[in-house]
């Protein structure tokens, strides 16, 4: 029984064989005394509100998180600031019969025990279940590492664990996107007894030497993920289940998401805490697509219970989700939980939950016991070589620590309320979650309500907003820097293109603050249900506008630029392997496409770097522009070709005097569903929204700034052709008013 959601009875023939707790947790039962000829399986599910009220009844105070820490099933089951509490249960993973006869093959463990240039050097851990002394072969091949391997093992009753020892010459190590090849090694692994297949296994195998390395250093304490001897800018977002009830999640929906990382040029993903673990399907395609996977162990928001019922279940849990994972070279990192340790330091539980210091001394001995032996010692035991890290973050964002040393979620902006100019000074080692809120796109939005001009207080759209100031809060951002909308559909435009100003402002500060900061992992990649949340692209799969500007931002080599008070400086931010020599294009344009000034520098970008290339007053080109209908273009470009460019406008958008660009559009289709738009427009256009009436399939690039008289080539891709007289909707910040 691989996944029971969550406290069951199981009856086989009407003999109770197993009671379940633990939604995490894979069951097996030996049934063969109890089967029959017609056999009849009963899983009785039970309501889980009546036992997780009545564990806590048997602790003499409540605990933050509420009565949901007592029962291992997905956190945001109960609800969350982007999910329903739906509370369901039910059997979420497979129920197999597996029939065998003798030795079985359990699994196959793969340790690295060296590497260098000449040289790989591996393990098999091979276990092996048996009924008596047998001899037992085992075989495998590689092609890939030219390995072919035969040997016989004499076995006894019970568990075996046979350990196979074999070498790669000139290894090719596994790289991440963007920062080398995912050079992977297969093995077909096979037990074989008395000339009986017994079980077989398929890996993939990459070896690289990946270390998180935490330093002393000027700042405090360096937080960053060494690979193969290089140090790695990881790029990425937090990831949530892609499915509510997380059952209704296929492989392939796991996979898509990896695909979206990849697209967006990210080398790592988050599995937040709150969630469920995921399929090894998902560890399968971050290892072929290059992402570094920080993996949260299943626990978020709360302090848990310390009880040796629960820990013996959540010891079961870890071992488990370790053994899946630990054969792919994809996997970074083990975090204990999500948020508990900041929870218990700053959100004030003690007080709100009236604790004792007899209360208190408990909870966080309980915490110690599951966070910081209990845990920590699984992974030293199962999967000695990856790092484990007690929680994320490790220091809460009020606090100055926090961009000292570990790891950082800064919630200034969005719950502290702070301008999201903020983000250039709380820079931290290594940023775990930062994010902001946007609507769905406006058909998603269409598909889960029917049409109408709704407002943030319709009741209907407010079911989808599951943070208690969720509006309120996206409502004052947007007030600071854009005029209202005219219209709901404006106000879902603006929510997007205000969540991509943030995550710009964001991503620039975190990465031009390269190498002491080395992580930018935003909240949250994806959405569980059709609601409002801080996803970059929805349920339906719909793109919001800061997908774009975060594929932009991640890209290999970005323009990291800042207008100040007519200061404009330009870092430029490479994460590319390689050096080269780039062309910085500054332009003052104005809003009817006029130059009015421009200026050219070659800049050599060096591999890794984050440095200033540009630094200038532009105070004496005052006399040249009007500040709400100019702009400053910084490009960077290589043989002609735009890599990377940020608009400047000296004033707030609400500021710009913006005019109605007239667009001409011309249409070529091209092969394999795609159909490739070359526009213009005559006045500078905004956040330029490109969608298509039937709305289906996605755009190269979307909600960018245009400048006037400039040909800019989009190509649309979809599963259908689009039909001959399917048009392009274009709409700019300046249709919203
Ligand atoms: C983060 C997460 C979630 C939450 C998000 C937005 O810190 O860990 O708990 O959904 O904040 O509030």
């Amino acid at each position: 029984m691989e996944g029971i959601d969550t406290y069951a009875d199981v009856f086989l023939n009407g003999t109770k064989i197993l009671s379940c707790n633990n939604m995490f947790v894979s069951y097996s039962i030996d049934i063969k005394q109890y089967c029959r000829d017609r056999n009849i399986l009963k899983i009785h599910i039970k309501p889980i509100n009546n036992l997780t009220d009545s564990l806590a009844s048997q602790i003499p105070y409540k605990l933050p998180g509420g009565n949901r820490v007592f029962a291992r099933k997905a956190a945001m089951n109960f609800g969350w600031d982007f999910a329903p509490d739906l509370r369901a249960g039910g059997i979420w993973k497979p129920v197999k019969v597996i029939c065998r006869n003798g030795p079985s093959l359990e699994n196959v463990h793969f340790i690295q025990k060296q590497l260098n240039a000449d040289r790989a050097k591996g393990q098999f851990e091979i276990s092996l279940n048996s009924d008596e002394n047998r001899k037992v072969k085992i075989e495998f091949v590689s092609e890939t590492a030219q390995i072919e391997y035969v040997n016989l093992f004499d076995v006894i009753p019970g568990e075996n664990k046979l350990l196979v020892d074999f070498e790669v010459e000139n290894p090719l190590v596994w790289s991440t996107n963007g920062n080398g090849d995912q050079n992977l090694y297969d093995f077909q692994i096979k037990a074989i007894c008395n000339g009986t297949l017994i079980g077989e296994e398929q890996l993939e195998i990459g070896f690289r030497d990946l270390k998180l390395i935490q330093e002393k250093d000027k700042i405090g304490e360096s937080f960053y993920f060494k690979l193969n001897g290089k140090k790695i800018f990881c790029k990425g977002a937090n990831v949530v289940p892609p499915e509510y009830f997380a059952g209704l999640a296929t492989d392939s929906t796991w996979e898509a998401l990896v695909d979206r990382a990849v697209d967006m040029n990210m080398n790592m993903l988050r599995i937040w805490g709150g969630g469920v673990y995921p399929p090894e399907a998902f560890y399968t395609a971050c290892d072929k697509k290059g992402i570094l996977v920080w993996q949260d162990f299943m626990f978020a928001c709360a302090m848990y219970p310390g009880d040796s019922s629960f820990l013996n279940s959540v010891s079961i849990e870890a071992k488990q989700a370790i053994l899946k994972y630990k054969n792919h070279p994809s996997l970074a990192l083990w975090c204990g939980n999500n948020e508990n340790i900041e929870g218990w330091y700053n959100w004030g539980w003690q007080k709100e939950f009236n604790y004792s210091a007899k209360d208190s001394t408990q909870i966080i001995a309980d915490y110690k016991l599951l966070f910081e032996k209990l845990l920590s010692e699984q992974v030293k035991k199962y999967d000695p070589s990856t790092m484990y890290w007690p929680s994320s973050p490790s220091i809460g964002w009020g606090r100055k620590e926090s961009m000292l040393k570990g790891d950082s979620h800064y919630w200034g902006v969005w719950w502290g309320m702070e301008p999201f100019d903020i983000y250039k000074e709380k820079v931290p080692r290594f940023m775990s979650e930062y994010g902001f809120q946007s609507l769905p796109t406006f058909p998603s939005v269409s598909e889960f309500l029917s049409g109408g001009n709704y407002s943030f207080n319709t009741p209907a759209l407010k079911n989808h907003q599951k943070h208690p100031t969720g509006f309120e809060t996206i409502q004052k951002y947007m007030d600071t820097y854009y005029l209202p909308g005219k219209d709901f559909r404006s106000k879902i435009y603006l929510s997007n293109i205000l969540q991509a100003k943030g995550m710009h402002t964001a991503i620039s500060a975190h990465r031009s603050a390269m190498p002491d900061c080395m992580g930018s992992l935003i909240w949250q990649l994806n959405d569980c249900w059709p609601g409002i949340s801080w996803s970059l692209f929805d349920y339906y799969g719909r793109e919001k506008a800061a997908y774009y500007q975060v594929k932009s931002d991640f890209n290999q080599v970005i323009v990291a630029s800042e207008l100040n008070d007519r200061k404009l400086s330009v870092k430029v931010v490479s994460d590319s392997t390689n050096s080269f020599m780039a062309d910085l294009t500054i332009s003052l344009i104005d809003f009817d496409g006029n130059i009015r000034w421009a200026d050219r520098i070659g800049v050599n970008v060096l591999s890794g770097i984050s440095k200033v290339v540009y630094d200038k007053d532009l105070k004496n080109l005052n006399r040249l522009f009007e500040e709400n209908s100019s702009m400053i273009v910084v490009d960077l470009s290589y043989e002609g070709k735009s890599l990377h460019r940020n608009f400047h406008c000296f004033t707030t958008e609400k500021n710009l005097i913006l005019k109605r660009p007239s667009v001409s559009m011309k249409r070529i289709d091209l092969p394999g569903n795609i159909s490739r738009f070359e526009i213009s427009v005559n006045y500078f256009a905004k956040n330029v929204e490109l969608s298509i009436n039937n709305e289906t399939g996605g755009f190269t690039d979307n909600y960018f700034d245009m400048i006037p008289d400039t040909k800019y080539v989009i190509d649309h891709y979809s599963a259908e052709p689009l039909k001959p007289n399917e048009g392009l909707n274009i709409r700019s910040l300046i249709d919203t008013y």
